[in-house]
């Protein structure tokens, strides 16, 4: 598979269950804008079978190089980000993992047993990124004990592999001239921002600032029946210069921090 269409897989695959993404997407080139897109991210558990290093295969073989490297120790993730090699405009590639020998005992034996219920080629699939939740059963129960300890988890034994969300590239936007303008044409547009530690991370300073939105919600079949459970969200990106005047390439941990509560259910009640 070539970078674009891994890339155009991944979008469709997105917006399939973020209806969101595709009305602000579309209502951004409604106003004459030019979407680009300054990141994509992914989630997976460090298990071997389904780390980082599985899954950043198929972007390495694309034409991907690995570049910085992040550590959220209370939501117990790590995560690096990926530059395309040749192509500048392609989207940058956050790709973060839990790390289950910081979680509880219990919450390890459930994703043990989560991943030991998957068929083992399901594994070697070459486009394992694009497969979703692969396991057999997507039981409430399941569901409910990960949310006790971690909202990530628990998003990831709903949803699975697949893009957690996309990034509209700010700077590219002509009509905006800060992230303040943009938020405030989303909010009056009806959209809810995720606000966990202000409506905008990062600062000028920090090179990068952040908003997204909180994540749509969308209808699971559970093996109890189905429940609406949020699915993914919007980001936009505005970066700054740095002293050799070419735009900072990479993120920031404790804005990133925040915006993974993007899919946080309690964010939604605010
Ligand atoms: C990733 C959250 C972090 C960013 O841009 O800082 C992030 C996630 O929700 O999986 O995307
Ligand atoms: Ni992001």
């Amino acid at each position: 598979m070539d970078k674009t269409k891994l890339l155009s897989k991944l979008w469709e695959q997105y917006a399939e269950i973020t209806p969101s993404a595709k009305k602000i997407h579309d209502l951004l080139e409604g106003k004459g804008e030019e979407i680009k897109n300054d990141h994509i991210a992914i989630r997976t558990f460090n298990d071997k079978r389904v780390n980082i290093d599985v899954l950043e295969k198929l972007f390495l073989e694309v034409g991907y190089e690995g570049k910085g490297e992040y550590i959220f120790e209370s939501k117990k993730l790590f995560a690096k980000h990926y530059e395309h090699s040749t192509d500048k405009n392609a989207p940058r590639i956050f790709i973060s993992e839990l790390e289950l020998e910081k979680c509880s005992p219990k919450l390890q034996a459930t994703v043990k047993e989560i991943l030991d219920s998957c068929d083992a080629e399901a594994f070697n699939n070459p486009e394992l990124v694009l497969s979703g939740a692969i396991w057999k059963t997507k039981s409430l129960a399941v569901y409910n004990s990960l949310l006790e300890e971690s909202e990530y988890a628990a998003w990831m034994y709903v949803y699975g592999f697949r893009a957690n969300h996309f990034t509209i590239n700010a700077n590219a936007l002509k009509g905006f001239n800060s992230l303040e303008e943009l938020n405030a044409f989303l909010e009056n547009s009806g959209w809810k921002l995720n606000s966990s530690g202000g409506k905008i991370k990062g600062t000028p300073a920090q090179l990068l600032e952040q908003s997204s939105t909180l994540a749509d919600m969308h209808s699971v079949n559970f093996d109890e029946g189905s429940l609406q459970i949020p699915s993914c969200y919007y980001e936009f990106a505005l970066r700054y210069p740095m002293a050799d005047g070419e735009l900072y390439q990479g993120f920031i941990a404790s804005s990133a921090d925040k915006i993974f509560e993007s899919t946080d259910v309690k964010l939604q009640n605010r």
